[in-house]
């Protein structure tokens, strides 16, 4: 009897043990799949997010006409107030700043809590002489760094740049450099050249056929 206590007690140890290390495994497996879930959940909403500003962009061309007449997108937030910055001859202040979000009624930041870009081709921000349906654009977005053409001529660009902010691969770098070239592609995780930017544009063809239709151009 007392050989057998001796040997339920010895079993109750190594189960404990066991069951220990199995506890440590199931908080490890759930762990890293966690933050997985918590990344992706702030890439979607911050995707939602920019398609939302790219929505309220094109809606301020439907409901800000310019002196001659034409419509024109917002300028860019140069002084951190939200409020877009135009000079007094209806050109922007900058035409590559933060997303100017007060004026167009929508959030700051991403979901990492750094502030939407924006860029516009200058003309098509002109509070003076809007846009037409000829006006040219000047936004290239490629598929990678000196890669292929995703889309050209296009009048405005939204950017976030993702958990890392700004990476130091050359796709990322592409993204900050305050040119009119931007890249775009699924985050991916090669080693010099991680990417997570989300890149959202304002194709011509949806901007010039929503103007068309509410009767605000030609
Ligand atoms: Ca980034
Ligand atoms: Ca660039």
């Amino acid at each position: 009897m007392k050989i057998f206590a001796h040997t339920n007690r010895g079993f109750s140890l190594v189960e404990m043990a066991v069951v220990l290390v199995i506890v440590g495994l199931l908080i490890a497996g759930l762990a890293l799949p966690l933050t997985a879930q918590i990344d992706m959940k702030h890439y979607n909403e911050t995707q939602k997010e920019l398609s939302d500003l790219r929505e309220a962009l094109i809606g301020y061309a439907l409901s800000n006409t310019a002196l001659d007449g034409k419509p024109h997108l917002p300028c860019p937030d140069t002084d951190l107030d939200g409020f877009e910055n135009r000079e007094a001859t209806g050109l922007c202040t900058n035409i590559e700043s933060d997303v100017p979000w007060a004026t167009l009624g929508l959030g700051q930041s991403d979901n990492w809590s750094n502030a939407y870009r924006y860029r516009v081709t200058s003309a098509f921000a002109n509070s003076t002489t809007g846009f037409t349906l000829s006006t040219p654009r000047d936004i290239l977005i490629l598929e990678k760094a000196g890669g292929n053409m995703l889309a050209s001529n296009v009048p405005a660009v939204l950017l976030s740049k993702g958990k890392n902010g700004f990476g130091a691969g050359a796709d990322e770098q592409e993204n900050s450099d305050g040119d009119a070239i931007f890249v775009s592609h699924t985050p991916t995780n090669v080693a010099g050249n991680e990417f997570d930017d989300l890149v959202v544009w304002v194709p011509a063809a949806v901007l010039f056929n929503r103007m068309v239709t509410a009767g605000k151009l030609p």
